[in-house]
């Protein structure tokens, strides 16, 4: 936890108790420090050696990199804000990571997993929802530079069999621009005199979680009863709304990336 919080990130997630009861809040990447070496590099978070070709990019600046053959990679934008970076390799988990000028002054060593079987990735584009109108205050608003897909983000994908003994867990790889209640009392948004509520999360038309929190890897368990085996299932993602703009609906705009499932033996998650 020490390690993530050195480069200021806050994860944490408040999740609804609407008939189910899943608060949850884990991570599952690794950053560190390293001692060694001015290089940022990937490396697999199991066995610690390099990865080699994985690509490198942040997507709001349109800049893309591959690490080489040490699994060194640079990043060739200034990262004045609050910015979200990816990383990609087959076989191994979407991961993206939420940057600042203070994180890139030092060396960036990144682990990433090996994916399960049972892995589904949903999406691993950068996505904002809202409706482009938003203040220049609001948490990372400076980063927006894709244009608003409208106020809700919508996807089906299948599920295949799910072993009974694992539960399975929604995962958000990023998220930026949150103007909550919560993200200002945390210092991530700037906007003072007003608020949005919480981006809400449904899946199968269910609410299952409400996001408070700008961050990395927030994880949302979805209930096994919501879960259709072998079928399409649906995830849909809402902003929030200005809860001080009554004139009108102000949708909180936000970005988010890599959204996947990840299924966990029960015994390992407590
Ligand atoms: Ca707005």
């Amino acid at each position: 936890m020490n390690r993530l919080k050195l480069f200021g990130i806050y994860l944490a997630i408040i999740t609804l108790a609407v008939g189910y009861s899943s608060a949850f809040c884990a991570i599952n990447g690794n950053v560190e420090k390293t001692e060694e070496g001015n290089s940022n590099r990937v490396i697999d978070s199991q066995t610690q050696s390099p990865i080699s070709q994985a690509d490198v990019m942040l997507p709001s600046k349109g800049y893309k990199t591959r690490t080489d053959g040490q699994g060194r990679f640079s990043l060739g934008a200034k990262i004045d804000a609050p910015t979200i970076m990816s990383v990609e390799k087959e076989g191994y988990k979407p991961f993206s990571l939420t940057i600042d000028g203070n994180s890139v002054s030092k060396p960036l060593v990144i682990g990433i997993e090996k994916t399960n079987p049972h892995d589904i990735i949903i999406d691993k584009d950068l996505y904002h929802i809202g409706d482009d109108n938003y203040s220049a205050t609001s948490a990372n608003a400076v980063e927006f530079r894709i244009k608003a897909i409208g106020p809700f983000y919508t996807k089906n994908f299948k599920i295949g069999a799910i072993p009974p003994n694992e539960d399975v867990y929604l995962v958000i790889g990023s998220v930026i621009g949150i103007d909550t209640k919560m993200a200002r009392d945390m210092g991530q948004s700037k906007v003072t005199t007003t608020f949005a509520s919480a981006p809400q999360i449904y899946f199968n038309g269910n609410l299952i979680a409400e996001l408070n929190l700008n961050g990395d890897n927030q994880q949302v368990k979805i209930p096994r009863s919501l879960l259709k085996p072998n079928s399409d299932n649906q995830l849909t993602i809402k902003s929030g709304k200005n809860l001080f703009q009554h004139a009108y609906v102000d949708y909180d705009d936000i970005e988010l990336m890599n959204l996947f499932i990840e299924t966990k033996s029960q015994i390992a998650s407590e």
